[in-house]
C-alpha cells in the first residue's frame, strides 16, 4: 500500500474513534494548531496542523515541528472524532521527509470534491478526496506560483475558488476549476492597517455580502487576530479592528478560522494551554463570535469554558470554569509531567473563611429524567465539604459532598437531594475544609 493510501482507513475510523470531550482546548490528546474549520454536510470538520515535540532526527528543538495532518469532526462542537492522519510529510514527493514543516493547512469542497491545501518548504501542496475525512490523494507537484505558507481556500457563492496565502505580503489568486492552477496572475491583497507588524495565516469568509479578510497580526509583541472588510475577495479591504487581542501568556502565534454552524458564528484559534513553557506546542480552542448591525466584529475574549452544552452525565471538567470567585480557587495541572491529563480546581483557604469560595460552570444539561447521585473525583488531605447547586449561590442545593481526608485521589459518590431538568449553570463551592482539589464532577442516573 502506498503511504498516501493510509487515508482510506480514515473513514472507517470515524465510527471506531473514541469521542473527545469539549471545553477549551477542544482536542485533549494531541497538540493541534492553526485550526481551519468548515461545515460540510451539516458537520464541522477541523483541519489543524499537528505540533509534536521534536524527534531525534530534527535538530531545531526550539522551533515548530510538524510531520502530518489529522482531520477531526463534530456535530455539536462538544464531541470531536479524530479521523486519523490524512497527509504525512512522507506522502509528498516534493517535501523533504524530515523537514517537519507541514504548517497551517486549509480545506474546502467544490463540486463534491474536497481540496486540502498545505504548506511545506515554502511551497503549497494539494491533496484531494471524495469525503471530507479522506482518503486524500496527494498531487505530485506543488501549486505553481504559490510560494509561501498558510494557504486559505475561499470559494465564493458563485463557485469561484480563490487561493490566499502568506508570501511576500498577503497573496491571492483566482483558481481554475481544476483547483490547482492559477486563473490569472496572483496579486497582493490591498488592505490598510494602522501600523506595521508581521502578518500571516490569512482566512477569508463572507457574511451578508461582505467579504472578511482576517489574519494574525503581530503589531505588538505577540500575534493578535485582526480583520478587514471589503466588497470583493480581491480587495481592496478596509481595516476594522481586532477579533482577539494578543494572549496574556507567552504564546507568540495565533491562527484562526471563522465558521457559521447551526445559526451561530464561531472563532477557532489556538493557544499553548497544554505546553505552558514551550509555545510551539499549541492547542485549538473555540469561542463564539458575534457581529454588530453594520457587520463589524465584537472582540472575542478567550474562555476556558469554550462553547457547547455539557451533558451532566459526562465528567464535567470544572477547572474549565465560566466564572470564579475573586480568590481562593486556583487551577493547576493534575500532573505537570503529563499535561494531557488535564487540570484540577483547587479550593483553598488559610485561616478564616472568606466566603464564598466558588466557581461556576455554565451550560450543563441535566436532561429530563431525575439523576440520582453525583461522583466527585477529588483529593484532600484534611477533607471537607463541597456544595453543588443549580444556577448560583442561592440556587437549589443538589448535594453536599463530604470529601474524605486521604493521601490519594478518590472518587466519592453522593446521593442527590434534587435534580433539575434542562440546562443550568453548575455552582460549586467549598462549605468547609482548607484545601480540596477537584478533577471532575459527574452526575449519575
Ligand atoms: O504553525 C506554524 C506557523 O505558526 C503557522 O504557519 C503560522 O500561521 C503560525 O501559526
Amino acid at each position: 500500500m502506498k503511504p498516501q493510501n493510509y487515508g482510506f482507513l480514515a473513514g472507517a475510523l470515524m465510527l471506531l474513534s473514541a469521542p473527545l470531550l469539549a471545553q477549551n482546548p477542544i482536542i485533549r490528546d494531541n497538540f493541534t494548531a492553526d485550526p481551519s474549520a468548515h461545515v460540510f454536510n451539516g458537520r464541522v470538520y477541523l483541519y489543524p496542523s499537528h505540533d509534536i515535540p521534536a524527534p531525534y532526527d530534527y535538530n531545531r528543538k526550539d522551533w515548530f515541528c510538524m510531520a502530518d495532518y489529522h482531520v477531526y469532526s463534530s456535530d455539536n462542537l462538544v464531541d470531536w472524532v479524530d479521523h486519523g492522519v490524512i497527509v504525512d510529510q512522507t506522502y509528498v514527493p516534493w517535501v523533504n521527509t524530515r523537514s517537519y514543516s507541514m504548517w497551517a493547512p486549509d480545506c474546502n469542497v467544490k463540486d463534491g470534491k474536497y481540496y486540502f491545501y498545505f504548506p511545506a518548504n515554502n511551497r503549497i501542496g494539494l491533496a484531494t478526496a471524495d469525503q471530507p475525512y479522506g482518503p486524500f490523494r496527494v498531487e505530485e507537484q506543488p501549486i505553481q506560483g504559490a510560494n509561501g505558507i498558510d494557504p486559505c481556500i475561499f470559494i465564493d457563492d458563485d463557485g469561484t475558488p480563490y487561493l490566499i496565502w502568506s508570501g511576500m505580503g498577503m497573496q491571492i489568486a483566482k483558481l481554475k476549476d481544476n483547483m490547482k492552477e492559477f486563473d490569472g496572475p496572483s496579486t497582493t491583497i490591498q488592505h490598510n492597517t494602522p501600523q506595521s507588524g508581521m502578518k500571516e495565516g490569512p482566512f477569508m469568509f463572507k457574511r451578508n455580502g461582505i467579504y472578511y479578510f482576517t489574519f494574525p497580526w503581530a503589531e505588538k509583541q505577540r500575534e493578535t487576530l485582526a480583520y478587514c472588510m471589503g466588497k470583493s475577495p480581491m480587495g481592496p479591504f478596509e481595516y476594522k479592528g481586532k477579533i482577539m487581542e494578543q494572549s496574556e501568556t507567552v504564546c507568540w502565534t495565533n491562527h484562526h478560522s471563522v465558521v457559521e454552524f447551526q445559526g451561530k458564528w464561531y472563532l477557532f484559534y489556538h493557544h499553548n494551554d497544554y505546553s505552558p513553557y514551550f509555545d510551539k506546542n499549541r492547542s485549538v480552542c473555540i469561542d463564539e463570535l458575534t457581529f454588530n448591525e453594520d457587520g463589524t466584529i465584537n472582540l472575542v475574549k478567550p474562555t476556558l469554558r469554550g462553547v457547547g452544552v455539557t451533558p451532566a452525565t459526562r465528567e464535567i471538567q470544572i477547572d474549565r470554569y465560566s466564572s470564579v470567585g475573586p480568590e481562593n480557587v486556583k487551577i493547576d495541572f493534575v500532573n505537570p509531567d503529563r499535561t494531557f491529563d488535564g487540570w484540577k480546581a483547587i479550593f483553598w483557604n488559610t485561616t478564616e473563611y472568606r466566603q464564598p469560595i466558588y466557581l461556576t460552570y455554565d451550560r450543563v444539561d441535566f436532561g429530563d429524567k431525575p439523576l440520582k447521585s453525583v461522583t466527585l473525583k477529588c483529593h484532600s488531605l484534611a477533607g471537607g465539604v463541597i456544595d453543588l447547586r443549580a444556577d448560583n449561590a442561592q440556587g437549589q442545593l443538589l448535594a453536599s459532598v463530604t470529601v474524605p481526608g486521604k493521601p490519594d485521589w478518590t472518587e466519592v459518590v453522593c446521593p442527590l437531594q434534587a435534580s433539575p431538568n434542562g440546562v443550568h449553570t453548575l455552582y460549586v463551592s467549598m462549605r468547609s475544609g482548607n484545601h480540596i482539589e477537584i478533577d471532575w464532577v459527574r452526575f449519575n442516573p
